[in-house]
């Protein structure tokens, strides 16, 4: 039985399974989903006590979804219960729990266990996996930890020497109480500018500190009539359809992003109007009009932002920060603002996560020291030579700026699960993706991204990696990924039949 109910680490023999899954945010949620349907053997590691990935971690103040409700669920379990249009974290999270529930998916989860590492036994032909509960050993690895869930931390001088509450975006500190303190957000991205409007009324003072203006336009976002949560609960089809329409308008965006950036400009004007209307301080302004193409880092939707920026208790630094003392910060004009404590919202470590240092492959190096020779490359997002019977969720080049992720999960899950039944049905003992397969998808890839907007629209962004690539986005619509998923490809892979594995 696979049933989890002890833990122990104390069994010194690995735990045999199938498939081990690791994750169970979307991705890794998903994948249980698929093979529980599929009638297959697997277990979930999730180092966590609660499934959700990062919608889980990120609690902080304002926390909601730039992703239309409607578009923010898995297509085989809608959800009739949004009440807005753009949920907020807490909904969101309360529909991932539910959805674990209703496979119950939990009975095959091994939660508070962290990961240290997957090795590839090239003798036993299986994954080798250490985690804090104990070793596993599996026939196929999942990788579904997802691109948003290492913290990354500004290296700034002195950060560590600072003496009041100091914590990451995604991991808030519900303990420490703001109210009335002066308070410090380093970074402006997606989870910034959320934070800021949330917390500017209740401290004494805010300091929000700026080293590049993102492109911020208006939030559509909206309570659901009653009439519409009505009509998504019990007109057949209603949900769907309205889900439909805003998968399609969404996806006219990829024109603009990926295609030919001058579509860009109705989004540009539109984002320049709100900084007018919302803002009279031409100083002010300046500062936070962006010099890069709208685009090129992901954007925003914010109505609360810029207002909040011209309270009188919080002021815009732009100077660039030079070190942080035990109570304050220095920025590089030499002036010193003294804080209580410091939010650092300064994102994560996407091409460079942690986690790919402790996966390794066939030839006994990491992920992470592959992709720093050759930078984050995979073939469709989901396999990666040289790492046998492993799939990647969430991989390289499948995340997006304009749409749903769990659209690009569900594709990657089709490819999964034919794989799966693929290896079964062939009896195979182990595929490993073929290196010219990689390498003609990656040229092809590269190619597309080349004229996008992420590419030329003269910004840093995490979307490229330390080489200058873009080994992030995918350049063209959905639908194209949704199309190349559809089936696996056998022949782009290296197989060998368990009958024929060495003994
Ligand atoms: O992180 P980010 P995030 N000194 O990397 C600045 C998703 N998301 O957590 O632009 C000073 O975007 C950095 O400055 P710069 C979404 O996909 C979605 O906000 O690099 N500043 C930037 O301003 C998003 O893209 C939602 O110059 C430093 C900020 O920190 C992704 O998560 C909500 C610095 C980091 O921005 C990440 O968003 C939240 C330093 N040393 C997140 N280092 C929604 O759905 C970095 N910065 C709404």
């Amino acid at each position: 039985s696979l049933t989890v109910t002890d833990n122990s680490a104390a069994d010194a023999s690995p735990r045999p399974v199938d498939t081990l899954i690791i994750g169970s945010g979307f991705a890794g949620l998903g994948a249980a989903i698929e093979l529980t349907r599929a009638g297959k053997d697997f277990l979930v590691l999730e180092r966590g006590n609660e499934v959700g990935g990062t919608w889980r971690d990120n609690t902080y103040p304002g926390a909601a979804c730039d992703v239309p409700s409607n578009l923010y669920s898995y297509s085989f379990a809608l959800n009739p219960g949004w009440t807005r249009s753009f949920s907020p974290q807490p909904e969101i999270q309360a529909y991932i729990s539910s959805v674990a529930d209703k496979y119950d998916v939990r009975r095959r989860t091994v939660f508070g266990c962290d990961v240290h590492s997957a090795t590839w036994n090239t003798t036993t032909f299986r994954w080798e996996v250490e985690t804090t509960k104990g070793a596993f050993s599996a026939k196929i690895l999942v990788s579904a930890v997802g691109a948003l869930c290492e913290p990354s931390l500004p290296e700034i001088k002195g950060i560590d020497d600072f003496e009041g509450e100091i914590f990451h975006s995604a991991r808030w500190n519900h303990d420490a109480d703001l109210s009335g303190k002066r308070v410090a957000v380093i970074g402006t991205g997606a989870s910034s500018i959320q934070i800021v409007p949330a917390i500017a009324g209740k401290v004494s003072h805010l300091d929000v500190y700026q080293r590049t203006a993102p492109w911020i336009l208006p939030r559509a976002d909206r309570e659901y009539t009653k009439a519409e949560r009505f009509a998504f609960r019990y007109v057949p089809g209603f949900q769907r359809l309205s889900r439909a329409m805003q998968y399609l308008t969404r996806e006219t965006q990829v024109v603009g992003l990926a295609k030919a950036p001058i579509f860009m400009k109705p989004l540009e004007l539109a984002a320049r109007a709100q900084i007018r209307r919302q803002i009279s301080d031409p100083v002010l302004r300046r500062k936070v009009t962006p010099t890069f193409k709208i685009g090129c880092k992901r954007m925003l939707i914010s109505n609360a932002y810029y207002p909040t920026l011209t309270r009188p208790n919080v002021d815009l630094i732009t100077a660039g920060i030079s070190e942080v003392t035990a109570d304050g910060i220095v920025t590089k004009d030499g002036t010193t603002r003294k804080v209580d404590a410091i939010v650092v919202a300064t994102g994560f470590h996407v091409t460079d996560s942690p986690t790919f240092a402790g996966i390794f492959g066939k030839d006994g190096r990491s992920l992470a020291e592959v992709f720093d020779d050759s930078g984050m490359q995979g073939y469709k997002g989901t396999t990666v030579a040289g790492f046998p019977n492993m799939f990647f969720l969430v991989g390289p080049n499948t995340g997006l700026g304009h749409t749903s992720m769990v659209y690009m999960i569900e594709s990657q899950l089709n490819y999964l699960v034919d794989a799966i039944r693929t290896i079964d049905q062939h009896r195979i003992g182990t595929i490993e993706v073929r290196e010219d397969a990689q390498d003609d998808y990656n040229r092809t890839l590269q190619h597309a991204l080349g004229s996008s907007v992420w590419n030329t629209g003269g910004c840093a962004s995490w979307y490229l990696d330390k080489h200058g690539n873009n080994t992030t986005v995918w350049p063209g619509f959905t639908f194209e990924f949704r199309n190349i998923t559809k089936k696996f490809d056998l022949e782009a892979y290296r197989s060998v039949a368990a009958a024929d594995l060495p003994a």
